[in-house]
């Protein structure tokens, strides 16, 4: 049996796109292989470790620095760090990528109309009401991924498990994780 190396896989995209879905499926599918695996959810993130920060571009970035410091760690460590956040700026999740080293970028992708149109959280209407300021997609910028390993659309009726299942694909050809034959024999 290898030694797992750990990998941090880093979702990034507009709020309500499916990051935290998809990561959450894909922490239970890991889990099921036996395989260790964390999740850092940037909502659940900033209960904890970052309360505090707000939107600004500066707390945006410490939010994503300390993120990339714990994911950093956990990786060392032989994890699969799952990381769901928005981080809007290209430069900080690049600079995270280089610190981490074993990194998979997975865009997660839905067009505003669509976003908007689902609103889980009602943001979006606040944002347009303009009683959230600074709002990533109406008021604020979002930098896609110029090439990242994964891009999900999650405009289009694709099932929780089918985004998840591509993930997996992307670790296991990459040799980040076992193939699933191999993990269960
Ligand atoms: S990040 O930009 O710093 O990466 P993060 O993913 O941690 O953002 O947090 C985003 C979540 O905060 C959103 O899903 C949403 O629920 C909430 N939120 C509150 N205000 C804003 C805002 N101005 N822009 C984006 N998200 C916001």
């Amino acid at each position: 049996v290898t030694r797992l190396r750990g990998v941090t896989v880093w979702f990034t995209g507009l709020s309500g796109a499916g990051k935290s879905t998809i990561s959450a499926a894909l922490e239970d599918r890991l889990r099921e292989r036996g395989l260790p695996v964390e999740l850092l959810d940037g909502d659940v993130v900033r209960e904890k470790l970052n309360k505090g920060l707000g939107f600004s571009k500066e707390d945006r970035d410490v939010n994503i620095r300390r993120i990339g410091f714990v994911a950093d760690l956990l990786t060392r460590h032989g994890v699969i760090v799952l990381v769901a956040a928005i981080s809007p700026y290209r430069s900080v999740r690049d600079e995270v990528r280089a610190t981490i080293g074993r990194f998979v970028e997975v865009h997660v992708r839905a067009s505003l109309d669509t976003l908007m149109e689902r609103d889980v959280k009602g943001l979006y209407r606040k944002a347009l009401a303009g009683e959230i300021s600074n709002f990533t997609g109406i008021s604020d910028p979002y930098e896609e991924p110029l090439a990242p390993e994964l891009i999900i659309d999650t405009d289009r009726g694709q099932s929780v498990e089918l985004s998840v299942a591509r993930v997996l694909d992307v670790l296991e050809d990459t040799g980040h994780i076992p193939a699933a034959a191999e993990a269960v024999a």
